[in-house]
């Protein structure tokens, strides 16, 4: 490793020259796609130039000197535009996507994994989570290095992060999560340049953040200073002007900035000049030189920062960086309070060009107007450590998944209890498939039936520790013992957690070059409370199953601060994850086995299972490929309708001993009564969308599952659906083939009951089903049919 020393005096000065050009890029991009570019829109574009240029200095330090290939950054979602400039400066972003940047497939406005051609380890976006998803991703690289898998060379997981992100609550919540697992090799680098969107932040708020870092156990690392003005600090007088700087109030700092040099002039000769050694120290100076000084905090210092990354890299222990930052450093923008949308005007422009001796014609030129001669500057970048050996994405092979994954079935179980069954079966294996499962859960990890499966796998820490309880001699069905060799990640109660955690899990192969197959259960209801992270998890590509439960109101007596209504409709919207609500535990072992191989697929993605405590009469009936088949496309007859059919009932999930009933009860007064077992309904809807969108594309052939499976049934014959969440879920089944349609389910939530109270109270039960049968297809009276009392 390159000690302080070895940072020639020359190198520093390339660094500072590649800093101007990188900001000049970033403005340009910026500049360009609000000016130049032809706008049909004529709406301005934006681009964060302030936010962006805050980060300028830090992100030049980093990626030009500090990183090392296996690090992984997040980028604060502002930085864009910088961090585009550095890969285009380093032959990893084009032209043609910085001249398109926040356009169609341009360059996008915040760093994506997804969307961005050039090397994002972590998108960023909603402020927060890019931040703890660093943090996930270095337990991760932990749980492999323990089990002398991944990289075999440790990387640092850096997250730049903006003063206001750090009001982000899941901030703190995976912080504390840190701290119970140990964490190392985490750098959080605060751009603290005291600027939020709306406001200026309020004073000392540093101290706060550092108190609280030390308080998990982090270094903190403090860049206030640059090395302009350390010396100026030793000159006679210089400690007058360091009390002054550490009592000017941000918003005074900021305007100062703002207004420069000769402001600064005013405002410290008016309150620190002595007519001695501090005036000397001022006048001593020019406008430009003392503005130069004032706006020299370590944020904005490379040899500051070069050096204190540098000396983070010879410890694991977490550092958080607070390196004080000017918003809108280097351009006219610096310091305004209004600054975070604010756009250079074409004038603030061209004095920049000119700054920056760039010829009209030669903005993206690489080297223009630098003085260095060019040669020695592509020798720099070639020799940039970030750069060396290739690619950074990881593409490990697949895991090969059993055929089959068997449980042994009940005559009467609940899909939660099948979900434990299968993963305990799993655990008996010994094969790469079932190492490579790791499963995490905020602390429901039995209540969610993973007890049996921890039993066997352990849980993980880097060090072991037995289990107190089996130590002692005290009879436990649980054996919580954590080994290195442990393959469950015990979470806090915190959703937002575990989703951060499956998003770091599960980009586990691309980023350390190692695939897990991860699983996280959760309470159904709670997938709200994490949806954002899930979001980003799934956004950013990542890839696992969550096995949600109890779910819906059929989880009756924990009552309505515990029901989900709308989790279905997430589980349709939500781009990147399969949902799945499986009635029966053979059909969830078909679609687990799926899920195992999805999760793997280039085309693949994640997968939500929704599943119940109800234990519910099993079908006996052997599983072959056409039912598994169709168990995975979402669904199939369990009775198919017959071609005289009035009603046929389609059902989801734990409802289906209902649908059952119903259909006997109204079979003996309507003919040919069909019954849809749907296991997916977001499978069925995308492959239906998917169909129409390829026909209407010219593909007169193509065929939806659900349009097939609908065939059966006669035009005039209603649809009646139901499910345990929002109506909205089956709704749509009608208009596949034009049937008129009755959607039932369920749209408040806050009843507690026994399972049939709340059936009734929802029309969900057997009755209900039936008479909607009644209503949408009327003919003599369902005999069968109650009054409703
Ligand atoms: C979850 C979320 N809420 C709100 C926003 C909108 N937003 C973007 S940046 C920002 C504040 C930026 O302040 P700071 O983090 O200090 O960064 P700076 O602009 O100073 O660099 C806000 C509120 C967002 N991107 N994500
Ligand atoms: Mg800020």
């Amino acid at each position: 490793m390159a000690s302080s020393a070895e940072h020639s005096v020359d190198d520093i000065a390339i660094l500072e020259e590649l800093e101007r050009k990188i900001l000049w890029l970033a403005t340009w991009t910026i500049h360009n796609a609000n000016h130049v570019r032809p706008n049909a829109d004529g709406l301005k574009v934006g681009g964060h130039q302030a936010s962006s240029a805050s980060m300028a200095t830090i992100m030049t330090a980093l990626y030009l000197k500090a990183l090392r290939p296996q690090d992984r950054v997040a980028v604060k979602p502002h930085a864009s535009p910088i961090f585009h400039a550095i890969q285009y400066l380093s032959g990893r972003q084009t032209r043609e996507k910085l001249e398109n940047f926040r356009a169609y497939k341009g360059a996008q406005s915040y760093p994506s994994r997804t969307k961005d051609i050039d090397d994002v380890d972590f998108s960023t976006g909603s402020v927060g989570l890019g931040v703890a998803q660093t943090l996930f991703a270095s337990l991760v690289q932990d749980y492999l290095a323990a089990k002398g898998v991944g990289q075999g060379v440790e990387g640092k997981m850096i997250a730049l992060v903006g003063d206001a992100e750090m009001d982000e609550g899941n901030i703190f919540e995976a912080l504390l999560e840190g701290w119970k697992h140990g964490l190392r090799n985490t750098w959080w680098i605060v751009d603290y340049n005291r600027q939020s969107l709306d406001a200026v932040v309020r004073e000392g708020l540093w101290e706060r953040f550092e108190s609280i870092f030390r308080s998990f156990g982090w270094d903190v690392v403090i860049l206030k200073y640059g090395q302009l003005q350390q010396a100026a600090f030793e000159e006679p007088g210089g400690q007058a002007l360091k009390r002054w700087i550490d009592t000017c109030p941000n918003p005074l700092y900021s305007a100062l900035t703002f207004q420069g040099g000769k402001a600064w002039r005013k405002r410290l000769m008016d309150d620190i000049g002595d007519q001695g050694d501090v005036t000397v120290l001022i006048e001593r100076r020019s406008d430009d030189e003392l503005a130069a000084l004032m706006g020299n905090l370590g944020g904005h210092d490379l040899p500051s920062l070069v050096e204190a990354f540098e000396a983070a890299r010879t410890h694991d222990r977490p550092v958080c960086f607070i390196a004080y930052t000017i918003k809108g450093f280097g351009l006219p923008l610096a310091g305004h309070k209004d600054n975070h949308a604010g756009l250079m005007t074409p004038t603030q422009v061209e004095a920049l060009r000119a700054r920056h001796k760039v010829r009209e014609g030669h903005e993206w030129d690489l080297f223009e107007g630098l003085a260095t001669p060019p040669a020695t500057l592509q020798a720099f970048l070639d020799a940039v450590p970030f750069r060396a050996g290739g690619t950074r994405r990881h593409q490990p092979p697949k895991i090969d998944v059993p055929a089959t994954l068997d449980v042994p079935l009940q005559p009467a179980m609940s899909t939660q209890q099948g979900f434990g069954l299968l993963l305990n079966e799993i655990g008996k294996r010994d094969d790469l498939f079932a190492r490579r499962v790791v499963t995490t859960s905020p602390d429901v990890t039995v209540s969610t039936n993973l007890g049996a499966w921890v039993n066997r796998r352990k849980l993980f820490a880097r060090e072991e520790l037995a289990d107190t309880f089996k130590k002692e001699r005290i009879p436990s069905t649980y054996n919580w013992e954590f080994a290195p060799s442990g393959q469950h990640m015990e979470l806090g109660i915190a959703e937002m957690n575990l989703f951060t955690m499956l998003s770091a899990l599960g980009l586990s192969h691309s980023l350390f070059g190692e695939r897990l197959l991860p699983i996280g259960t959760l309470y159904d209801p709670f997938i709200e409370r994490g949806l954002d992270a899930l979001n980003y998890a799934c956004y950013q590509d990542a890839r696992f199953i969550i096995a949600a439960t109890p779910s819906g109101v059929t989880l009756a007596p924990e009552g309505g601060a515990h029901q989900s209504i709308a989790t279905p409709l997430i589980g349709m919207a939500q781009d990147g994850l399969a949902s799945f609500e499986p009635a029966f535990v053979d059909e969830l072992a078909v679609i687990l086995r799926f899920a195992f191989e999805h999760v793997q697929a280039e085309d693949g993605g994640s997968v939500y299972l929704r599943l119940s405590t109800r234990t519910i009469e099993q079908p006996r009936r052997s599983m072959d490929a056409a039912l598994a088949g169709d168990i995975v496309k979402g669904g199939y007859w369990l009775r198919r309708p017959g071609p005289n059919a009035q009603v046929v009932i389609a059902y989801s999930g734990a409802l289906a001993p209902e649908a059952i009933e119903a259909v006997g009860l109204i079979a003996e007064d309507r003919r040919d009564v069909g019954l849809l077992a749907v296991t997916s309904a977001d499978r069925l809807h995308g492959g239906w969308t998917q169909a129409q969108r390829a026909r209407e594309a010219g593909d007169a052939g193509a065929r939806a599952h659900v349009e097939t499976l609908l065939d059966a049934v006669p035009p005039g014959c209603a649809i009646i659906s139901a499910v345990d969440g929002h109506p909205a879920t089956l709704g749509w089944l009608g208009s596949v083939h034009g049937h008129r349609a009755r959607a039932l389910g369920v749209e408040h939530f806050g009843q507690t009951g026994t399972i049939a109270d709340l059936y009734r109270h929802f029309g969900i039960d057997a009755q209900g089903i039936v008479r909607a049968a009644q209503a949408m297809a009327p003919g003599r009276p369902i005999r069968h049919l109650r009054a409703v009392g």
